[in-house]
C-alpha cells in the first residue's frame, strides 16, 4: 500500500532569474493581471519547480506586495520586491548599461554611455544590494536538498551570498550572454569581486566551451587561480566549470505548423509575397544583433543582382526593447533612415524590397512567418547563443529554407555546418552570402536542413535543464543518458 509513499521525491529546484517568468501588472489595491513571458516557463517534468525573482512591477505597499506574492503562488511564483532606485542602479545602470555592452565586447561606457553613468561604485553597491535582496528570498524559501539554479549577469553576486548563508547549498549559476575574452573582463572595475563571487557556485555553466575558456582564462590571469580539467580549482575548492548549450522546446513550434490558425497565417503571406523569395530576420532591437549591418548587406545585394528587384523581399522584425534607453532610441532611428533610404531607392509603386515592423509577433504568426521564409538572416555581432535561428530550423521541414548565420552567435557552433556562416562586420561577404543562399540548389538545401533540424530537435530546452540541473547536485540520476524523462 505504501507504494505511493515510497516513491522518490522529486528533486526540487529553485530557479532563481532577475525576471519571473510572469509579468504583473497592478489592476486594483489588491488585484493583479498575470501573463506568462513568451518562452517563459521552462518547465521540466522531473523537477519540482519554484521560480524567485522581480515581476517587472514597482510594489511599494505591504497590501499590494501581499495580493501580489498570494497570486503568484498559484503559479509557483515568488516575487522578489525591487524599489525604483534599485531598479534604476541595478537593472538599468550596472546590468545594462555595463555588464551587457561589456560581456557583448562593445566596451565599457564611453562617450554617451558615460555621461549618464553616475558612477560605477554606486551602481555596483546598487547591484550588491539588489543581489542580496533575492538571496534573502531563496534563503526564506529553501529547504535541505534544493538546487538552487541562478541566472545570467544579473546575478553574478547571487552565488556568494547564497554560501554565505549555507555553504551545503546546491548552487548553480548559468550565464545566457557570452563570456567575453579575459582582455575584456579586466576593464571592468569590479572585475576580481565579480569573478569570486561567481566562483562560489559549485557549478558554472556557458552555452559554448569557448566562453567557458574565457572564462577560466579571466580567473587564471586577474585572480591567479589555475583551471583544471573540470574547472577552477582555489585553496582545495573545486568550482566545476562547463558548456551547456541551451536549446528550444522544438516540439511547440512543429506542432503549432499543424494548426489551422497558422496555415491561414502562413497561406496569406504565400499569396501576399507570391512569386518572390521571403527573406527574414527576427531580433530584439539591441545593437548587439546588426540589424543596421544586415540591412545595409541587403542593399549591398539589391545594388549588384538588379535582375533580383522585384524577385526578394526582407521582413525585417524588431521586438523594441530597453525603450527608455537613449542608445536603443538611436538605434531605431538609425534603423529606420536607412530602411526608408532602402525602400526609396528599390521601391515601385506597388512592391518595397524592406518590410520593418517595430514590434513583436504573437506565437503563431511567428510560426508561420519563420515556415514561408526562404532565407533566414541572424547577424548578431555577440550573441550568447541567438535561439531565433533554433526557431527557424525547427519550422522548417517542409521548406528546408537556409539559414545565414554569424559566427559570432554561439549558435554558429551547433547549426556551423548547416548554416552559412558570415562575418556580420563583412558587409561584401554578407550579400554574397545572400545571393548564394537564394540561388542554392534543393539538394544543398535539404542535406545542410536535415543537418541542423536532427540538432534542434534533439538538443532540447528540457534536456538542457535536465542536464544541468543533474550536474549541479550530482547526487542526482543522469536524465538525460538514461532517458528517464
Ligand atoms: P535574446 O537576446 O533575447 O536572449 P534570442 O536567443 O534570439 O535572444 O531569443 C529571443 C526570443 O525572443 C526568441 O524566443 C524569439 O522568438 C523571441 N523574439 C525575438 N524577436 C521577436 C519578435 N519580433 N516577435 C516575437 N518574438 C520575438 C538571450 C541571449 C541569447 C540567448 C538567450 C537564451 O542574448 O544569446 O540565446 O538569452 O539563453
Amino acid at each position: 500500500t505504501g507504494f505511493a509513499d515510497d516513491r522518490p521525491r522529486k528533486q526540487r529546484l529553485l530557479v532563481v532569474a532577475n525576471r519571473l517568468p510572469v509579468s504583473a501588472v497592478r489592476e486594483g489595491v489588491d488585484s493583479y493581471h498575470l501573463e506568462i513571458s513568451v518562452g517563459g516557463l521552462v518547465s521540466v517534468k522531473e523537477f519540482d519547480t519554484r521560480w524567485i525573482g522581480w515581476a517587472g512591477v514597482n510594489v511599494p505597499d505591504e497590501v499590494g506586495q501581499k495580493a501580489l506574492t498570494k497570486a503568484l503562488a498559484e503559479m509557483r511564483c515568488i516575487p522578489v520586491f525591487l524599489d525604483e532606485e534599485i531598479v534604476n542602479e541595478y537593472y538599468n545602470g550596472y546590468c545594462n548599461n555595463i555588464l551587457w555592452p561589456l560581456f557583448h565586447y562593445l566596451g565599457l561606457p564611453q562617450e554617451d554611455r558615460l555621461a549618464t553613468t553616475r558612477s560605477f561604485q554606486t551602481q555596483f553597491d546598487a547591484y550588491k544590494k539588489a543581489n542580496q535582496m533575492f538571496a534573502d528570498v531563496v534563503n526564506q524559501h529553501y529547504q535541505d536538498g534544493d538546487v538552487v539554479w541562478c541566472h545570467d549577469y544579473h546575478l553574478m553576486f547571487l552565488p556568494r551570498c547564497l554560501k554565505e548563508y549555507n555553504d551545503k547549498m546546491k548552487v548553480g549559476w548559468f550565464l545566457h550572454t557570452p563570456f567575453p575574452s579575459s582582455e575584456i573582463h579586466r576593464t571592468l572595475p569590479s572585475r576580481s569581486e565579480l569573478l569570486r563571487s561567481v566562483l562560489a557556485a559549485d557549478l558554472v555553466g556557458f552555452h559554448t566551451y569557448d566562453y567557458a575558456r574565457h572564462f577560466v582564462s579571466a580567473c587564471t590571469r586577474i585572480l591567479g587561480i589555475e583551471g583544471t580539467p573540470e574547472g577552477v580549482e582555489d585553496q582545495g575548492r573545486l568550482t566545476r566549470v562547463a558548456a551547456f548549450p541551451i536549446g528550444i522546446d522544438s516540439e511547440r513550434f512543429i506542432r503549432a505548423l499543424a494548426l489551422p490558425e497558422v496555415q491561414t497565417h502562413m497561406k496569406e503571406l504565400k499569396e501576399r509575397f507570391a512569386g518572390r523569395k521571403v527573406m527574414l530576420g527576427v531580433d530584439r532591437l539591441d545593437m548587439i544583433k546588426g540589424i543596421p549591418q544586415k540591412i545595409l548587406a541587403f542593399e549591398k545585394f539589391l545594388e549588384e543582382n538588379s535582375h533580383w528587384h522585384d524577385k526578394v523581399v526582407l521582413l525585417q522584425i524588431a521586438v523594441p526593447s530597453r525603450t527608455d534607453c537613449p542608445e536603443y532610441q538611436k538605434l531605431t532611428s538609425q534603423v529606420h533612415e536607412i530602411v526608408g533610404r532602402i525602400n526609396g531607392r528599390f521601391g515601385t509603386l506597388t512592391a518595397v524590397p524592406i518590410h520593418h515592423l517595430d514590434r513583436s509577433l504573437d506565437f503563431h504568426a511567428l510560426c508561420a512567418l519563420y515556415a514561408v521564409t526562404d532565407v533566414a538572416l541572424v547577424t548578431s555581432l555577440r550573441d550568447g547563443m541567438n535561439l531565433v535561428s533554433y526557431e527557424f530550423v525547427a519550422c522548417q521541414a517542409s521548406k528546408k529554407g537556409v539559414l545565414i548565420l554569424s559566427e559570432f552567435a554561439g549558435a554558429a557552433q551547433s547549426l556551423g555546418a548547416g548554416a552559412i556562416l558570415v562575418n556580420p562586420w563583412n558587409i561584401t561577404e554578407v550579400a554574397a552570402s545572400i545571393g548564394y543562399a537564394l540561388d542554392m540548389p534543393a539538394d544543398e538545401r535539404e542535406k545542410r536542413h536535415q543537418f541542423n533540424f536532427k540538432h534542434v530537435t534533439t538538443h532540447t530546452s528540457q534536456e538542457w535543464a535536465a542536464t544541468f540541473v543533474s550536474s549541479s547536485s550530482q547526487t542526482l540520476y543522469h536524465f538525460a543518458t538514461t532517458g528517464l524523462q
